[in-house]
């Protein structure tokens, strides 16, 4: 989706940190860092939210994104001290960017519950 700017982060149309990608996702920081390792996973096609990704094609898109996130905690040293993935969906899950993502947030102790 050409307004999208997850979209155009995936293309390289706006530059990010990239940190790692395979042909079906992209990880990169954040740019509002909300912990030491705030990384943003997303799948290189557009989908809304999980809720879209529906069927054997929409089965692999979550399951390659979540994938690829948990390969990027492993990579950033994160598997020994543990991690946090968190998909905001919707209004009330705060989500402001209507492209699924995971958050990767690690390198500090987090709260429970979120706020
Ligand atoms: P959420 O609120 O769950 O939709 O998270 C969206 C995140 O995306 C938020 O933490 C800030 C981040 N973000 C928004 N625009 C950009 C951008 O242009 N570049 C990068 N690297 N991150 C962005």
């Amino acid at each position: 989706m050409n307004d999208c700017v997850f979209c155009r982060i995936a293309s390289g149309e706006i530059p990010a940190t990239i940190v790692k990608r395979t042909p079906e996702a992209v990880a990169f920081r954040d740019l509002n860092p909300q912990a030491p390792v705030h990384v943003l996973v997303i799948p290189t096609q557009h989908v809304d939210s999980a809720a879209q990704a529906t069927g054997d094609a929409g089965e692999a898109l979550l399951g390659k994104t979540m994938r690829l996130a948990v390969e990027v905690a492993h990579d950033l040293g994160l598997d020994g001290p543990g991690y946090r993935l968190v998909a905001n969906t919707g209004v009330d899950g705060g989500q402001s960017v209507p492209h699924f993502h995971l958050h990767l947030l690690g390198g500090r102790r987090m709260d429970w519950p979120p706020g």
